[in-house]
């Protein structure tokens, strides 16, 4: 893990820039054009920031973490869900800090079907949700996973910025690289193989390009998509795994076993991130997958709140494959 500690003076201006864009573009409602504009004025992040970035982009660590960003000492209490903070237009000086710190490594971009087609979402727990498979738990640890495992245009960055930790919680991180698997195994996870399925942050009824499917799981499973564990180059290998939302292709048993030593492998190698306010972690969606330890939710508004952003390396591609123009696919 790499970290950029901001200065105070570099910090307030990143706060300046914030407040700046947000005046200048709060009317704004069209993500794709907010999106756009985040990327031109990232370019007046304080230099250390860019460069830091730039690193990451160039294949550099894959977890990084800007630290000491500007949050509001008077920062709203936690909201009670997403839908709660979206209405309440929750923490959005917050909002642009992310925005445009995430805009200086990939295109910020988000999905129809997830928060209602919001660009940067609210992770905080939620009432009901405690043991869900989603963000939104709480007394469930979430486990390792790519972040939108079922789709090819899944972010190459997720982003998650940090307003509230009260008690410490770590997101948990496992590098591929981390992975040393028999010869048998690493070859069948490098083939087509496995189903992935979107998961249950995803309305199913608003997928893009026929992801999507009846709402139950087996109609979820005949839109999942097939494809390969491991990818790119063998001796540096991307990882595609998510273990709920994943399935061998049926009749499979290699396949199925091939994702069991996956799984043990990475539950014995997990590194742990503890969040604190005003940090900022980047995971390379490629590289490394992500879980969460379970806690306890309180619901008295200072429970763990994150802000999340998606990052493409190219929004092009996500044209090129959904077909939509919008970067909210
Ligand atoms: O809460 C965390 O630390 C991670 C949650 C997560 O996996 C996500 O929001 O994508
Ligand atoms: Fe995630």
């Amino acid at each position: 893990m790499s970290t950029l500690l901001l200065h105070d003076e570099e910090s307030s201006e990143v706060g300046k820039l914030a407040d700046e864009f947000l005046e200048s573009h709060a009317v704004m409602q069209d993500p794709t054009e907010l999106s756009a504009a985040a990327v031109v004025t990232a370019q007046r992040l304080p230099e250390r920031v860019r460069e830091f970035l730039a690193r990451v982009r160039t294949e550099g660590p894959a977890v990084t973490v800007l630290s000491n960003l500007p949050v509001q000492e008077e920062l709203e209490p936690t909201p009670i869900g997403w839908e709660i903070a979206a209405k309440l237009r929750a923490a959005q000086r917050e909002e642009m800090v992310l925005l445009l710190c995430g805009a200086a490594l990939g295109e910020p971009f988000g999905w129809v079907s997830q928060q209602a087609g919001r660009l940067i979402h609210d992770v905080c727990p939620t009432p009901e949700a405690e043991t869900s498979l989603t963000s939104a738990s709480s007394t469930l640890a979430l486990n390792f996973h790519t972040e939108d495992v079922f789709h090819p245009c899944r972010c190459d960055y997720v982003s998650l910025f940090c307003l509230r930790n009260p008690t410490g919680v770590g997101t948990t991180v496992v590098p591929v690289t981390a992975l040393d698997l028999p010869a048998e195994i690493r070859q069948v996870l490098f083939q087509e193989r496995f189903l992935f399925l979107p998961d249950d942050s995803h309305s199913l009824s608003s997928l893009p390009d026929g992801a999507g499917g009846p709402d139950a799981a087996d109609g979820a499973l005949s839109s999942a998509r097939r494809g390969a564990v491991l990818f790119g180059p063998a001796d540096a290998p991307y990882l595609r795994f998510d273990i709920d939302f994943m399935r061998p292709v049926p009749g499979d048993r290699e396949a199925a076993e091939a994702i069991e030593a996956v799984q043990r492998q990475l539950s014995t190698s997990a590194e742990r991130v503890t969040l604190a306010p005003g940090d900022i972690v980047f995971l390379d969606n490629y590289r490394v997958v992500h879980g969460r330890e379970a806690f306890a939710s309180r619901y008295d508004g200072s429970d763990r709140w994150l802000k999340r952003l998606n990052l493409s390396r190219d929004a092009r591609r996500i044209r090129a494959l959904t077909g939509r123009q919008s970067v909210i696919i």
